[in-house]
This record gives structure tokens, C-alpha cells and sequence, in this order.
């Protein structure tokens, strides 16, 4: 077991060490004591930064799903394995054990075989968080097919510009999803956007909520009844540790949205040693990470990671605030949780709460508390740690990206002593670098810079799906023979990191990043917008919100402002999801733009912060009046 368990600060920095001096030998080690593969690899890494171009444990031959559930049926086949927790306190918990999970994946497989799927097939997953999901995930991998899994709050355009992105044949929705007191219709979103997806020849359905649903013949088919009849034995097919896993989209800096590719050998290495490092997990653990399994934090940690270790992981279906804001802490209460993990904005959306809500519920049980998706603020952390982790159980900052599959820059709970708002020191095996202005490194402490990482590591993505020549201009162009994570940070004076926010134009809004390209398309297409640019202020709860500067056409010039504001709105919540909805808009008459004809969005995002006592140089602006007016008529 060496290694694969850090405990102490000295081991950390002595493992650490290892792994940058030699990475090929540190992680053979760990790959090759820790999992089963098939065939061992010829060669552990091979990576050119310049192509770019990076592979894991070539020539090795492996199934996740062997790593994730056979392994473990001899030694914790009753063990809990998936715990869900439903939506309606009322409904009852269910406890999925190893064995239970690794029979309804076979089953779940031999549908999807049946229905056609064969390995390397794209599958697309739009379901909520109920157990098929994870399933789904699982069976995928267990035939080689490749997952994409769209969040399903995303409306039906954004799902189906990512099945044609990929190429699905096949989505795996359900008839509704419940959130809170809401009920959704699924299957209505599905339908919309199937109009433009001719790839898709099958939709497995999942019954969740009843919802009545209108059934195309020959196309979409209940899901119970071929499981009813499905075999419970499933040979996994067996994969290339460089074979692709799954797909996963995020925002960028144009309006399409990139397909980050994960490959199965080294995401799985990588997911479990951070997983069983980051929080500690000891086996009679329970553990919860509330994420949607729509974002990769859900992917690594709800899915891969936790199973992979043999956990007993939490899924939910509901929201923190229902049927009330104690419902978080009722959760960990009646499931005794070990290790929680959560996003900030749902931390500071239930610390604006009455503290009766926390206090009511015995939270004894947890050990290690994480935090992840944006900068957690200070006041944030603290009411954290008072209140939820009274004190005695670590905050772990975990800094990471769909791109990079894992935890990248976080405290070990027990070993690095935590800094509020600080993620702290790099995990083993990872090497970032913070980059100057003029592209240069910088040494030594006490620096700030863009974030990039200059070696690779098991987990990160390998291209973008489709499009290997974005993924080299997005990720390895700003900066020579590095990854440039498009965030900045900052190294105190004892090496510690600190993540200062995005340096593009994707903002975090309550933890979901968004491209401004996107939802500016969105605003364009309204027919009384002439064009319109989106930047991110302040927000109490979500960190970023977002404000639009809008300029309008002649014709929507007379148009009442209240209406257009909601149409505007209407129109972002259908063509991307009520997650981008703006909170401020303003109409103006210009936007500040360069000779080259660029937004200037640093100014925009000054104004939009209230913050224009220094706005820097506007003299070189094509248009410098216009700022004036933007800032007399701001909101
Ligand atoms: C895992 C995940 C990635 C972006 C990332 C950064 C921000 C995530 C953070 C954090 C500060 C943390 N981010 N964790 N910023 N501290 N602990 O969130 O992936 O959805 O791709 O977002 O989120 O800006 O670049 P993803």
C-alpha cells in the first residue's frame, strides 16, 4: 500500500517529490498495485505538449467496470455501494449493494447491446439523479460505448447541439425529474430537441414521475420491460487504457461547446488515488458529494472515483432547500456521512438561513468537508467550518476542471494545514506553473500569474471531441509546452496556491461555468437586438450573476423595456437553460469597443461592478463617449 494512502505532511511532501522526480515510475506503482488490468502496459507515459498529444499506460487492457464493481463483489459484494436519497424526504432511501449495482449494470448493458450499441458508440444520458443514471454510466463503459451525459436542466437546443456535436445514436432520458416541489417533463425537452437530431434511432426511457409522455413508435422504448428480460451476466468488453471513455461538454470562449474527451486508463487511476487521498475514505465510510452527475465533479466523485474504492456513495436527487433548508443536514444526520462534499454557492445560499436549520440535526459523524467548483469566499468558509464542520473536520479546497478529470491543487485532510480560500498545495503527481503577462514563468513565492500545469498527469483530457485544433489553440498555444487552465492564482509566501478566478470569458455563476459567447448569440438572435455583450458582477449567493449591455435595434427601440427584458430572458432560458439567465440588463447605444472592433470587457465588467474609479486608459477606444453614457445609465 505504498503511497496510495497519504498521512502525514512529510509523507506528502516526500511522496510529492517522488512523483515529480520520476512520474513514470511513481504512477506505474500505483497503477499497478492498486487495479486490475487485463494486459499491463509497454509504456507508462508518452506526451508532447507541442502536438499536443499525451498517453497513459499505452498498450494496457482494462474495464473500468471491472475496477469498479467485479473486484469487489468477493470481498464487499453486500456492501452499500450506490445509497440514494430521493427528492421527497418521504420516500425511502435505497441502499444498492456492490452486488445489486454490478447486476443491474450487466442487465443495463445488455439492453444497450441489444438496442445496437457497440463499443465506441456515443450514448447520450439526459437523466436526473436517480440510480439509472449512474447505471447508465456503467453500462456504457461496461460495452465500450462512449457516454455524454448532458446536465438535464439544459434546455432542448443546448442538448441537441451536444448529441450532434458527437454523433449519439441513442439518449437515455426519463418521463420527468422531480426538483424540490417542481416536477419537470423530460421527455418533452427530449422530444424538442430530437426534431434536430435524425442520429438518433433509439431513446431508452426511464420511469421516474408518471409524467404522461408521448411514445414514437419504433423509436422510443420503456426501459423496465428489456431490463425485466435482460441477463444479469455481461462480459465486459475489454478496453485500451487510451480508448475513450466518455464525453463531456463545457462552455468556452465561442458559442460551440467543447467535448472534453477522458480516456479509460488513466482517468481511472488518477479519479481513485485523489478520491481515496482527498477525503480520507476509510472503508466503512459513508460518503457524499451532492454534484449532478452531469458535471464532471459528479463523473469523478459520485461515479468513477468513489466505486473504484469500493465507497459507499451518496446520490441525491433534491435541492438544499427542500422540503426546507435543513435538508442537507437531515441528510447527513439519518445517513451518519462521513466526508461531505458541495459547492460554495450552496453554502452561502443556506448560511443567509437560520442557523436552527443546522443546528437542529446531529452532524457528528462528519470527518472531511469539501468544497468545489468557484473561489470559496472567506465568509463562506468560515460559516463552513463553524457551523457545519464545527470546527473539527477539514475543509478541503479542491481546485480542478472538466479538463483535467481530477483533483489538481487541494489540502490533504489531517496533513496540509488549511488557509481559508486557499486550495493550498499542488496533489502528488501535479506541477503547476504561474505564467507572467510576457510568458514567462515565474519562480519563487509571493507571485500571481496565470495558471498552467507543465507535465501531464493520468487524467486530463486528450483532445475535444471532433476538433483536435481547438483543444491545441484553447489549452497549449497562450503559453509554450504548457496547459493553460484559464484561470489565475496566486503562491503565498509559503507556497500555498490560491485560485484568483477565470482570466477568459467563461464566468462561474453558482458553480456552473458559462461562455459569454453562447448566451450572447442567444441575446442577438431576439429580433429587436442590434448586439449585445455579458460580463460578470459580484453576487451574494451565486459569486458571479450576470449583466447584459444590450443594444437595440431601430425597431425595438419604442418597445416597452420590462418586456424585452423578459423576453431576453425567455429566449436564453429556452435556447441554453435558466442557468444563464441574466439578473441585470441594461440597454445602451454602444459598447465600448477597440480599432480592432473588440468589446472591451474590462470596462464593462468594472461598470457592472460599480467599481469605475479606475477604468484604466479608454483613450485608444473607437468609441470613449459611449462609456460615459454606459456608466450614468448603469444598474
Ligand atoms: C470541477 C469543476 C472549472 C473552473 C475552474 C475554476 C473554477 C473549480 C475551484 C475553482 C476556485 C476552486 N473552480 N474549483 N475556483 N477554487 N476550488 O468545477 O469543473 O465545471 O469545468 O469548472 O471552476 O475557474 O477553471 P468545471
Amino acid at each position: 500500500m505504498s503511497n496510495y494512502h497519504i498521512k502525514h505532511l512529510e509523507e506528502y511532501f516526500q511522496v510529492y517529490r517522488k512523483s515529480v522526480r520520476n512520474p513514470e515510475g511513481f504512477w506505474e506503482e500505483i497503477a499497478e498495485e492498486h487495479f486490475s488490468w487485463r494486459k499491463k502496459w509497454d509504456r507508462v507515459l508518452s506526451w508532447d505538449f507541442k502536438k499536443p498529444e499525451v498517453s497513459w499506460f499505452e498498450g494496457a487492457k482494462l474495464n473500468i467496470t471491472e475496477n469498479c464493481l467485479d473486484r469487489h463483489l468477493s470481498v464487499r459484494g453486500d456492501k452499500t455501494a450506490l445509497l440514494f436519497e430521493p427528492n421527497d424526504p418521504k420516500e425511502e432511501a435505497r441502499h444498492i449493494t456492490y452486488r445489486e449495482l454490478h447486476g443491474r449494470v450487466c442487465k443495463m448493458a445488455n439492453v444497450l447491446k441489444a438496442q445496437g450499441v457497440g463499443k465506441g458508440d456515443r450514448v447520450c444520458i439526459y437523466l436526473p439523479m436517480i440510480p439509472e443514471l449512474a447505471v447508465s454510466l456503467l453500462a456504457c463503459a461496461r460495452i465500450g460505448a462512449i457516454h455524454s451525459v448532458v446536465f438535464a436542466g439544459f434546455s432542448s437546443t443546448a442538448l441537441a447541439t451536444r448529441i450532434n456535436d458527437c454523433d449519439c445514436k441513442m439518449v437515455i432520458t426519463s418521463d420527468g425529474s422531480y426538483r424540490g416541489a417542481k416536477t419537470l417533463d423530460l421527455k418533452s425537452i427530449v422530444d424538442a430537441a430530437l426534431e434536430s437530431c435524425p442520429g438518433i434511432t433509439e431513446v431508452l426511457l426511464v420511469r421516474r414521475t408518471g409524467n404522461q409522455v408521448n411514445l414514437i413508435e419504433g423509436r422510443d422504448h420503456w426501459l423496465e420491460p428489456l431490463l425485466e428480460e435482460a441477463s444479469e451476466i455481461c462480459e465486459p468488453v475489454i478496453m485500451d487504457a487510451e480508448d475513450p471513455l466518455f464525453i463531456l461538454y463545457t462552455s468556452g470562449s465561442t458559442g460551440r461547446p467543447k467535448g472534453m474527451v477522458h480516456t479509460c486508463g488513466g482517468y481511472m487511476v488518477y479519479t481513485a488515488y485523489t478520491f481515496k487521498n482527498i477525503f480520507q475514505y476509510k472503508e466503512e465510510d459513508v460518503y457524499w458529494c451532492t454534484a449532478d452527475i452531469g458535471w464532471i465533479t459528479g463523473h469523478s466523485y459520485i461515479v468513477y472515483g468513489p466505486l473504484a474504492n469500493g465507497a459507499t456513495t451518496v446520490m441525491f436527487e433534491g435541492v438544499p432547500s427542500y422540503p426546507d433548508f435543513g435538508r442537507f443536514w437531515e441528510v447527513i444526520e439519518k445517513h451518519r456521512i462521513n466526508q461531505f462534499y458541495t459547492a460554495p454557492t450552496a453554502i452561502r445560499a443556506l448560511a443567509k438561513e437560520n442557523l436552527e436549520f443546522v443546528e437542529t440535526y446531529d452532524l457528528s459523524s462528519l470527518k472531511v468537508l469539501g468544497s468545489v467548483g468557484e473561489p470559496i469566499n472567506e465568509e463562506a468558509w468560515h460559516w463552513y467550518n463553524n457551523n457545519v464542520g464545527k470546527k473539527q473536520s477539514p475543509i478541503v479546497d479542491t481546485w480542478w476542471q472538466t479538463e483535467t478529470g481530477g483533483i489538481m491543487i487541494s489540502p490533504i485532510p489531517f496533513v496540509t494545514p488549511t488557509t481559508p480560500t486557499y486550495a493550498t498545495l499542488p496533489f502528488i503527481g501535479i506541477q503547476p506553473a504561474l505564467m507572467d503577462e510576457e510568458g514567462r514563468e515565474m519562480d519563487g513565492n509571493q507571485v500571481s500569474g496565470r495558471l498552467c500545469i507543465k507535465f501531464p498527469w493520468p487524467s486530463m483530457a486528450r483532445t475535444i471531441w471532433g476538433d483536435h485544433q481547438r483543444y491545441r489553440d484553447t489549452y497549449f498555444s497562450a503559453f509554450e509546452n504548457k496547459y493553460f487552465t484559464g484561470d489565475g492564482a496566486m503562491r503565498d509566501a509559503v507556497g500555498y496556491y490560491r485560485i484568483t478566478g477565470r482570466v477568459d470569458d467563461v464566468i462561474i455563476v453558482s458553480g456552473h461555468n458559462l461562455g459569454t459567447a453562447p448566451i450572447e448569440d442567444s441575446i442577438n438572435e431576439h429580433p429587436a437586438v442590434a448586439e449585445s455583450a455579458i460580463v460578470g458582477f459580484p453576487h451574494d449567493i451565486k459569486g458571479n450573476a450576470l449583466y447584459g449591455f444590450v443594444i437595440l435595434k431601430e425597431t425595438g427601440e419604442g418597445r416597452n423595456r420590462d418586456n424585452l427584458q423578459k423576453e431576453i430572458n425567455q429566449q436564453i432560458t429556452e435556447q441554453i437553460g435558466p442557468i444563464a439567465k441574466l439578473d441585470k440588463i441594461q440597454f445602451v447605444s454602444g459598447l465600448p469597443k477597440t480599432r480592432s472592433g473588440k468589446i472591451m470587457r474590462r470596462i464593462l465588467r468594472k461598470i457592472a461592478s460599480k467599481d469605475t474609479s479606475n477604468l484604466g486608459d479608454i483613450s485608444t477606444l473607437l468609441n470613449p463617449e459611449v462609456v460615459e453614457e454606459i456608466i450614468a445609465n448603469a444598474l
